[in-house]
C-alpha cells in the first residue's frame, strides 16, 4: 500500500505560481522521482529564468540559478567538474528554445551527461505572454494578439524532435501534465531520463507540456483541455527517442 507523504526533497515553502499553473506539478514530480531513484544526495540542479526562476527556493538539495538560457551550459560545467552527480537543467521553451537555443542544442550533441526538464509552456509566461518559438499557429498572445501568423512569425520550433535526431541525444520524450495518468507517465519519463545520466549514456531530455492559464486567457480546467484537444496535436505526448536498452528501472 502506498502511503501518502511529503517529499523529502521538497521544504515547505509554498510555490508562487498562478492558479492551474502546472509548473507546481513538474516541481512534485521531480522532488518525488529523485527520492524514489534515491538520487537526492547527488542531485544538483540548475534553474532558469521566466515564472520558475526561484525554483531553487523550494528545494533540499542543491540547485544554481544560470542567467537567461544558459541553463545547459552551467549544468554542463557542473557535470564535468562532478561527474558522480546527477546534474539537470529546468528550463521553460521561452529560456531553452529562444533565450539559449543555441547553446542548448550544442550540449545535446555534444552528448554532456545531463538531463533536462523542459516545460512547454508556448509563451514566454513570467514576462507578459509574448509569443515563444513554440507558440502553436493560430494561437493568441500578447504580441500576435490576431493569432501566430506563420507567414510573419513563421513556425513553431518542436525542439524535443531537433534534440532527438543529434546522436548525443540518448532519450528525447513528451508527456502531458494535465491527469494523473499523465503525470504518471510524465514522472516514468523523468526517471528513464535520469537513468540515462546514471548509465553515463548522453544527453537526456524530457519535455512536460504546461498550462499558462494567466497568459493563455483560460481558466484552469479550459487550459488542461486545450493542452490535450489542441497543443498535443502538434507536440504528441511519448517517447520521441531511446538508445541502448536501459539496465534496470
Ligand atoms: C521585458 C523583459 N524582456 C525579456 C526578459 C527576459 N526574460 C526573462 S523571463 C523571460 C521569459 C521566460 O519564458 P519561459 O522560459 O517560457 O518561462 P515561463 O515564464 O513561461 O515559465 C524572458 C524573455 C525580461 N526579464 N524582461
Ligand atoms: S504566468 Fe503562466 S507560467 Fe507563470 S506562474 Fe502564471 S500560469 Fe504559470
Amino acid at each position: 500500500m502506498k502511503v501518502f507523504s511529503y517529499p523529502k526533497a521538497l521544504n515547505e515553502l509554498k510555490f508562487h505560481y498562478c492558479p492551474g499553473c502546472t509548473h507546481g506539478i513538474a516541481h512534485r514530480i521531480l522532488a518525488e522521482v529523485l527520492e524514489e531513484m534515491d538520487l537526492l544526495d547527488r542531485a544538483i540542479g540548475v534553474g532558469s529564468v521566466g515564472c520558475s526562476a526561484y525554483i531553487y527556493e523550494h528545494y533540499n538539495f542543491d540547485f544554481i540559478q544560470a542567467a537567461h538560457g544558459r541553463a545547459s551550459s552551467v549544468a554542463t560545467g557542473i557535470k564535468r567538474v562532478y561527474p558522480d552527480r546527477i546534474v539537470f537543467a529546468y528550463q521553460g521553451d521561452g529560456d531553452m528554445a529562444g533565450l539559449g537555443l543555441g547553446e542548448a542544442i550544442h550540449t545535446a550533441g555534444r552528448g554532456e551527461r545531463i538531463t533536462v526538464i523542459f516545460i512547454n509552456n508556448a509563451v514566454y509566461g513570467m514576462t507578459g505572454g509574448q509569443m515563444a518559438p513554440t507558440t502553436l499557429i493560430s494561437q493568441k498572445t500578447s504580441t500576435t494578439p490576431r493569432g501566430r501568423d506563420p507567414e510573419s512569425a513563421g513556425y513553431p520550433l518542436k525542439l524535443l524532435d531537433m534534440m532527438a535526431v543529434l546522436e548525443g541525444c540518448v532519450f528525447a520524450a513528451r508527456a502531458s501534465l494535465t491527469s494523473p495518468k499523465n503525470v504518471l507517465k510524465a514522472k516514468e519519463y523523468l526517471r528513464q531520463a535520469f537513468q540515462y545520466q546514471l548509465e553515463n549514456k548522453g544527453y537526456s531530455i524530457v519535455e512536460f507540456l504546461s498550462a499558462c492559464p494567466t497568459n493563455w486567457g483560460l481558466e484552469p480546467v479550459k487550459a488542461l483541455k486545450y493542452i490535450d484537444e489542441v497543443m498535443s496535436k502538434y507536440y504528441p505526448p511519448g517517447i520521441i527517442k531511446t538508445v541502448s536498452p536501459l539496465q534496470r528501472l
